[in-house]
């Protein structure tokens, strides 16, 4: 079973002009003690995604000191994962399978399954998955249609589910992470609410998941 950090910070290149800002947003992060961190690129550019997770990865091995190495997650896509040696792959309900991912990944990499129903969840649990998410909790606007809120209810509802590791997602700020590990969720994933002063906001976010 995976150890996952409390906070999951996601890194959505639709919030971003410059390939540098990017980048730096990711550093920022790092610099605030997140230890795990997903490229999201919902674009389809897969050469521009490939050298983003490259710079992503080179730095993450060169810049941070040892406990602040942060495990890099790819958004859907378990070739660029690859090439790009990163340490998982997060997929949705329409992207390729868990199985089909766990074969291109191998044994050893992370791999994040997409959930927002009980169905979803039992099926995703019998899977080679090492962590479910869970969402929207609440309402969010970082996702295009995003499906219906499930709320905390939903959160405790996913934990009876599983025993593996639970992520929650959507709408999660510093005010309501709080609670969303009460339900039972052993992460947040969070897109929106680091997005001002990264470094700042990851602290804050740690200090209130203690
Ligand atoms: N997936 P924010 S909600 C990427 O429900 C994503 O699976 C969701 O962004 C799901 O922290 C979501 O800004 C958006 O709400 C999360």
């Amino acid at each position: 079973m995976i150890q996952i950090p409390r906070l999951y910070a996601i890194v959505d290149t639709a919030l971003f002009s410059a390939s540098a800002e990017i980048i730096a947003f990711a550093e920022a992060l790092a610099a605030g003690g997140c230890t795990l961190l997903q490229y999201r690129n919902k674009s389809g550019n897969a050469r521009i995604m490939l050298e983003h997770a490259r710079e992503l990865r080179r730095l993450s091995r060169a810049g941070v000191p040892a406990p602040h190495v942060p495990k890099l997650i790819m958004n859907d896509r378990a070739d660029l994962c690859v090439a790009a040696d990163f340490d998982g792959v997060h997929v949705g309900q329409d992207d390729l399978s868990p199985e089909s991912v766990r074969q291109i990944i191998g044994p050893d990499r992370w791999l994040g399954v997409s959930t927002h129903n009980p169905d979803q969840i039992i099926e995703a649990d019998r899977t080679s998955a090492d962590y479910l998410a869970i969402g929207p909790v609440f309402s969010t606007s970082s996702k295009e249609k995003p499906d219906p809120v499930v709320g905390l209810e939903g959160v405790r509802r996913a934990r009876q589910l599983t025993r593996k590791p639970l992520v929650a997602i959507g709408g999660i700020t510093r005010a309501n992470a709080a609670s969303v590990l009460e339900a039972g969720a052993d992460s947040v994933a969070v897109i929106s609410d680091l997005l001002r002063d990264p470094r700042k906001s990851a602290e804050d976010f740690f200090r209130s998941l203690r």
